[in-house]
């Protein structure tokens, strides 16, 4: 079937770079859909709700319509479902939001729809709980009516390389014919990157879900390294530079006061928890999570030993945290540490002041940040801290600095007559 009009379900940092990439593809009808009135007015007013820069430019210079009128969905022949899958408080995946993008356009699947699912999800989501809603509603048959593709998402938030053009992608359908179809169709707009077509569902849900573990039990190794590091007294900051230089067969990762973000700190639960329903205890997935869960906790005990350092209690005195997003230069809070050191400082009795560029409710004033604290906590890598901080200090009244993000010039700081401990460092 010629594919002539494509819904984009989901209009965030994964739904609107689709969208305008289709758009700039001028060969079909494009729909974006989203169920936030918000988004739609924004996107209409040709203001971007994300930091993207290709997004950005394309809607102050096109008029870009987006929609929350399920009606508006009707006669597409490809539905493209970009929205969040979160979990829950206690870990446990939520598919809400999957689920009501599935019934949204069910309506709406004919014969010849491709249903593609981006959304990071265990091995099996497709066919266990999309498939049967699917045909439940449509009264057709999957595989042979319409096919359910999965083509998992590699957005990166905030990196200016990899992009929605260039960066490879993998998928996966019902059936081979239906996924050369849908693979020739995103080949359309994917103009830099290989869309790489693998054999089952299954497997293309587990690429996603293993690259994300990968990074984050990654992560947990090094984490654990910065504390036995710590208490060695090695500088593991030094050390992971230094066998970075090993050209081959070792790939650096860096410790830090935890693992924030809507992807790495999420996606392990989804694959933990499906294979548990199989039986299969995913013990190393879940220590790794467990390491990582423990960071924030991690560096209040560094800050501790700092104000111990001094002769300071934490009750009372004045900390500045530098960084609520959960990853450099963007504002994006989601998961991010920061908010546990926010609330355990708190919790704790210290008087904290809140300092982020790009997050909204906090302090964008650096050097008012850090006037009259005594302690700093870098939670976040910002630029804005890394080029502005160390200049503030001399004239400051801070005597311990900890660095969540080894992102600091340690022997400056200590030159100073700070106290500086880092996360392995
Ligand atoms: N982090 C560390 N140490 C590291 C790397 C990251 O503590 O060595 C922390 C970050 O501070 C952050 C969290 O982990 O709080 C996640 O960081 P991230 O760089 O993985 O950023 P994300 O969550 O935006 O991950 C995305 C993912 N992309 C997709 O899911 C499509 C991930 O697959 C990418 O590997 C990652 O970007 C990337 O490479 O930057």
């Amino acid at each position: 079937m010629r594919i002539k009009k494509v819904a984009v379900i989901g209009l965030g940092y994964v739904g609107l770079p689709t969208y305008v990439a289709l758009l700039k593809a001028k060969t079909y009808e494009v729909v974006g859909y989203t169920r936030s009135q918000k988004k739609v007015d924004a996107i209409n007013k040709g203001q971007s709700p994300i930091e993207d820069e290709d997004v950005i430019s394309y809607l102050k210079s096109n008029k870009v319509k987006a929609t929350n009128k399920q009606q508006d969905l009707k006669g597409c022949d490809v539905f493209i479902i970009c929205v969040p899958t979160p979990v829950k408080d206690d870990y446990v995946p939520d598919y809400e939001p999957v689920i009501s993008a599935t019934q949204l356009v069910a309506p709406y699947i004919k014969k010849g729809s491709h249903y593609v699912l981006e959304s990071t999800v265990n091995p099996g989501t497709c066919e266990e709980i999309i498939l049967p809603i699917l045909e439940k509603e449509t009264g057709l048959k999957a595989g042979s009516d319409f096919n359910i593709a999965h083509c998992p998402e590699r957005i990166n938030p905030g990196d200016q390389k990899w992009n929605i053009y260039n960066i490879n992608r993998n998928i996966g359908s019902l059936s081979k014919s239906q996924n050369k179809e849908i693979a020739s169709f995103y080949r359309t707009f994917i103009t830099k990157g290989q869309v790489n077509e693998v054999n089952s569902l299954k497997v293309a849900e587990a690429t996603k879900i293993i690259e994300n573990t990968f990074r984050d039990i990654n992560i947990a190794y090094v984490n654990e390294l910065a504390q036995s590091f710590d208490i060695m007294g090695i500088d593991l900051h030094e050390t992971l530079k230094a066998s970075s230089n090993k050209q081959f067969a070792f790939m650096p990762h860096y410790p830090g006061c935890g693992v924030g973000g809507h992807c790495i700190a999420v996606d392990p639960y989804y694959l933990i928890r499906r294979a548990s329903l199989d039986g299969f205890n995913h013990q190393f997935l879940k220590y790794a999570r467990e390491i990582n869960n423990g960071m924030p906790g991690y560096t209040i005990q560094r800050l501790l030993l700092g104000l111990n350092d001094v002769g300071l209690s934490l009750k009372g005195t004045k900390v500045a945290l530098l960084g609520l997003s959960y990853k450099p230069d963007i504002g994006d809070i989601r998961e991010s540490p920061s908010l546990i050191i926010e609330k355990e400082l708190k919790k704790l009795g210290a008087q904290i002041i809140v300092y982020d560029p790009y997050v909204k409710r906090a302090e964008k004033d650096l050097a008012k940040a850090i006037k009259n604290a005594k302690a700093i906590v870098v939670a976040t890598a910002h630029k804005e801290i890394k080029m502005g901080l160390e200049s503030l200090l001399k004239k400051s009244k801070v005597k311990v600095v900890i660095d969540g993000r080894n992102c600091l010039d340690k022997e400056k700081i200590k030159k100073m007559g700070i106290v500086y401990k880092g996360i392995g460092r």
